[in-house]
């Protein structure tokens, strides 16, 4: 008997330690016993971290949309496969069943082959939250195409690196895309983009704003009457199992992004098996994952991680603030969402805006909440718990990253305890382990470190695009034979995780090591502290010393600043110690956000060391106005 579905916690620790002592027996039930092969594979895992190569399910063929949709379809054909939900609440939500995708991916399969696009071509995509953006990226997987999405929030300049980055022969893009109240002009920067892209030959545009355009003549096309003409059946491209799925860029801490390459046995197996596991999902459940597909997270548990399990995954198209925000709330009620999975940004975010609006919802629906993206401060946590869960949902707070593929350390819901800002257990098949400064690996209970992964999963990504030689001097050099996440993390006394935030942010003041979330924590426990930042800066006595970055959640009061700032540090040395008092305090309007919701420490180090002439890219921020802000009321602190 395979353990696909994890019901408590013996059966977790059973199929665990199978995992370690059997990796190869284990996994092969999994994916022999849940999946659609056209053929078998001739092993199951073969590993060298040296090089580093990794391969798992050898000589097995497979087409990923198979499994995704084609082998659903007797059994689950009328059940919504995407529920798409409108920026605008007004217009109607749309429930995309498996049959109609099956058809809606073959059809635009056929444009693509039509198109001249073969297997191995790369296709970026730049699609806002629409059902065309999923279906884009199945209908690529259909032919053995390597989709690269692009976030549609990203600018012209970050779109032309990425599509020459993958030399992309084709783009798909869109007319526009709502955003809130506001539209976005996506053509008109694609069109930017493309000036310096002279390897895209054609560009398929999607209809969703309806606005005027420009259409280059011989290069761009409407897709709707492409598909119009085109076949809904569409014989899948038989692949290996090591044949790369797609290509997805991430921001390194310096440099250009990076390609991830993620393969397709590996990356299926995994996510649908963490998908499965992680949110509990049981058939009648609507789950909701309000990422973006622009990034892993909407990957692996909007796209492929659900769509392998048959599920009901949601497709939101809009903001949380839009009209109000009240509007996560008023589509849970109103799809009856069961498990719902979002970032520390965005429920910071809404608990800033109290608790009124929520109070108008029925939330009786949700099972289980998920985090990601971040370290969940308590403060966040325990609102989320109580506000959002009412007490009776699991809090899942599921670390990993774009290069692992799927969630690496997680609790089960309804099997693993919950404990507050932790991560808590590794997930089946992962062995984590945490270093000290010298490459030593710390055993036992009550550690903190480096977070190392010392065994390959299914899922992790094989390469760099293009650049190999970068993969293994970011991932497995470090360390001896092991692949380094670039986090730092403790073990608590009964070995559960908690990731204290990436090692670079790492402070260490009077030689005290210090993360930063155990810090920002304790901050965000002042009732008037909506979100904070800690970042050090060089100091003649200890070394470095600590600058906090605060935003209120009402920004008027500038008269108590000071009164808040001893609050402030005394609950810090209340909960952590006076060594983690803060040096400097600036209250600030906003930090400085990535995309996809993290905050930039590396632009408030510099700031906060006075730094300012060169504080790199930041025109991939979602707030670049924020930071000068920052820089003249540095000032004044
Ligand atoms: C899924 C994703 C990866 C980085 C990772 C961490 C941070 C993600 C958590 C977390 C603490 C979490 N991929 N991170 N999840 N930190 N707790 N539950 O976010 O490639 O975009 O980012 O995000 O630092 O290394 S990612």
């Amino acid at each position: 008997m395979s353990h696909y579905h994890i019901k408590d916690l013996e059966q977790y620790y059973q199929a665990y330690r199978k995992s370690v002592s059997d990796p190869e027996i284990f996994w092969d039930e999994i994916a022999s016993d849940h999946f659609l092969w056209r053929k078998k594979w001739d092993s199951v895992l073969e590993w060298d971290f040296s090089k580093p190569e990794v391969t798992w399910f050898k000589g097995a063929k497979l087409n990923i949309t198979e499994n995704c949709i084609d082998r659903h379809l007797t059994t689950l054909g009328d059940k919504t496969a995407i529920l798409f939900e409108p920026n605008n609440p007004e217009e109607a939500a749309q429930h995309i069943t498996y049959k109609e995708l099956s058809q809606r991916v073959n059809k635009f399969a056929n444009v693509l082959k039509q198109q001249g696009i073969k297997k191995g071509d790369r296709v970026c995509i730049y699609v806002p939250m629409i059902p065309e953006l999923a279906i884009s990226v199945l209908a690529c997987a259909r032919i053995g195409a390597i989709h690269s999405v692009v976030f549609a929030g990203f600018s012209a300049a970050a779109l032309s690196t990425r599509i020459n980055d993958a030399d992309c022969k084709m783009l798909i893009t869109a007319d526009g895309a709502y955003r809130g109240a506001k539209t976005i002009d996506l053509k008109g920067i694609a069109d930017q983009a493309l000036e310096l892209c002279p390897g895209v030959a054609s560009v398929l545009v999607i209809k969703r704003i309806d606005a005027e355009i420009n259409m280059k003549q011989g290069r761009d096309q409407w897709l709707a009457p492409l598909l119009v003409n085109a076949s809904d059946q569409c014989v899948p491209e038989i692949m290996d199992a090591e044949d790369p799925l797609f290509i997805l860029y991430t921001s390194g801490s310096t440099g250009m992004p990076k390609g991830m390459v993620h393969t397709t046995a590996g990356y299926m197996v995994y996510t649908a098996y963490t998908f499965k596991n992680a949110f509990q999902y049981t058939e009648d459940d609507v789950y909701w994952c309000t990422a973006d597909i622009g990034w892993i997270t909407g990957h692996s548990y909007i796209v492929y991680g659900p769509l392998a399990n048959g599920a009901t995954t949601v497709m939101f198209e809009g903001v949380p603030s839009y009209p109000d925000y009240g509007r996560f709330w008023d589509i849970v009620q109103k799809h009856k969402v069961s498990q719902f999975y979002t970032a520390p940004t965005a429920i910071r975010a809404l608990a800033k805006e109290g608790t009124d609006l929520i109070d108008h919802y029925d939330l009786s629906s949700l099972k289980v909440l998920g985090s990601v993206g971040e370290p969940i401060n308590e403060e966040a946590w325990h609102w989320y718990n109580d506000h959002i869960g009412k007490k009776k949902s699991p809090i899942v707070d599921s670390w990993w990253q774009t290069e692992t593929g799927g969630i690496m350390i997680t609790p089960i819901p309804y099997v693993t305890p919950t404990k507050p800002t932790y991560a808590t257990l590794p997930f089946i098949g992962i062995q984590p382990a945490i270093m000290d400064e010298n490459g030593k690996e710390l055993i036992g209970n009550r550690v903190e470190g480096r977070l190392c992964i010392k065994y390959p999963w299914p899922s992790i990504a094989r390469t760099i695009w293009g650049n190999h030689q970068r993969y293994k001097e970011t991932y497995f050099s470090l360390f001896d034979n092991m692949y380094f996440t670039g986090d730092g993390a403790l073990r608590d006394e009964v070995g559960y995780y908690r990731i204290t935030g990436r090692v670079d942010d790492v402070i260490i003041v009077s030689g005290h090591n210090l993360g930063t979330a155990p810090i920002e924590d304790a901050i965000n426990e002042h009732p008037a502290v909506a979100e904070s930042a800690i970042v050090g800066f060089p100091h003649d006595i200890k070394g470095s010393a600590l600058y906090g970055y605060i935003t209120l959640k009402d920004n008027g009061e500038s008269s108590h600043h000071d009164k808040l700032r001893k609050e402030i540090n005394q609950l810090i040395s209340d909960r952590i110690g006076p060594i983690a008092k803060l040096d400097k305090i600036q209250f600030t309007d906003g930090l400085p956000k990535t995309r996809s919701g993290k905050i930039m420490r590396r632009i408030l180090r510099k700031i906060a060391s006075n730094d300012t002439a060169n504080l790199g890219d930041i025109s991939t921020l979602l707030n670049p106005e924020i930071v000068q802000e920052i820089i003249s009321s540095a000032l004044e602190t």
